[in-house]
């Protein structure tokens, strides 16, 4: 049978970016099972298919941040290990599903609420702080810290080239906050007046290295020349369990047309743009990850995820 309009709506909105951030997007794209669940009628082997089927329209719309495919991996393998052992009506799985979606969203939820807990209590008063892109978490973060009664000041990188850091500007000053916009490329230009850099993450790897928005690592690295702090402030559902078995995170390329207009593609068919969204920031530029488990250093993390959930999730693809 064929899916609902909403969910398939919320598919869409996903892969345009109308529904965006890594954690925003795990949290809409588990809720959109339970779209296509409520909207299922049919036996049950046909309804852990049609679940599946949906988890893989999900999971095939944007493929770096992998807080989505680690929501949909939370909810479906504990539903086909009910599934498994034995319960056998669609009612019961429904509830069931809509039980681990509900639960999904709530760890998402408390995470970002210790995070900014955590993290604003490595912020100082009176730090002149920077950060790149929209991140709900960073975000909070610093809101948290300024909240706390902390005198401090942002500089926000535009975010070429949707401007996601116009979001984070208007967020921080309707907040009180002394906010500074600036284009992508004065990162630099104003790093050596910065204490510390605090962004999000999409993605992190087994090494320790973060996945971010385009540009993310290039401030790394004017950090570390500087030697700025560079906070990343990520749940440990960001974690890649693929990276574990040596696989790379894979960078989305985007429509060039975000780039440059068409008008300007078509005067100028010699040129070939590229679009890459995230890049790759390395363990070595990284002195911190705010997590919800405590505050680790890069090379601590894959340890804290092996500690906390042992091999991170029984299946990597229960949707196949
Ligand atoms: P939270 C966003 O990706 C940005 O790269 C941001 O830093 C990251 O997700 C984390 O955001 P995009 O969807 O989960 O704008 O902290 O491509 O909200």
């Amino acid at each position: 049978m064929g899916y609902p309009d909403d969910f398939i709506r919320v598919v869409e909105d996903i892969k345009s970016m109308r529904i965006r951030g890594a954690a925003r997007i795990a949290r809409e794209a588990v809720s959109a099972l339970r779209v296509a669940s409520e909207g299922f009628s049919g036996g049950v082997e046909e309804y852990i298919d049609y679940i599946k089927g949906a988890a893989r329209m999900l999971v095939n719309t944007r493929p770096t941040a992998v807080s989505l495919p680690n929501g949909i991996r939370y909810v479906l393998n504990k539903l086909l290990s009910d599934y498994r052992s034995g319960l056998d009506s669609v009612e019961q799985l429904k509830d069931r599903l809509d039980r681990y979606v509900d639960e999904f969203i709530r760890i998402s939820v408390e995470a970002a609420e210790k995070i900014a807990v955590y993290g604003a209590r490595r912020i100082e008063d009176g730090d002149v702080l920077l950060t790149h892109c929209n991140s709900s978490v960073a975000i909070g973060v610093i809101k948290r810290a300024f909240d706390e009664g902390k005198s401090i000041k942002v500089f926000v990188t535009e975010t070429r080239p949707r401007y996601q850091g116009r979001l984070t500007a208007e967020a921080l000053s309707s907040h009180g906050i002394e906010t500074t916009l600036i284009v992508d490329s004065a990162a630099r230009y104003y790093m050596n007046e910065i204490d510390k850099v605090v962004v999000g993450a999409d993605a992190i790897a087994a090494n320790g290295a973060v996945v971010n928005k385009i540009g993310t690592s290039q401030i790394a690295l004017a950090a570390h020349e500087a030697r700025t702090s560079f906070m990343v402030a990520a749940e440990t559902y960001k974690f890649s369990p693929d990276t574990l078995f040596g696989r790379l995170i894979k960078i989305e390329e985007r429509e060039v047309e975000e780039v440059v207009p068409r008008e300007w593609l078509e005067k100028n068919p010699g040129v070939r743009v590229r679009n890459p969204a995230f890049d790759v920031t390395p363990p070595e530029y990284i002195d911190l990850i705010v997590t919800e488990l405590g505050v680790v250093s890069p090379s601590m993390f894959p340890l804290l995820i092996m500690e906390r959930y042992g091999l991170v999730y029984s299946e990597l693809e229960p949707w196949e």
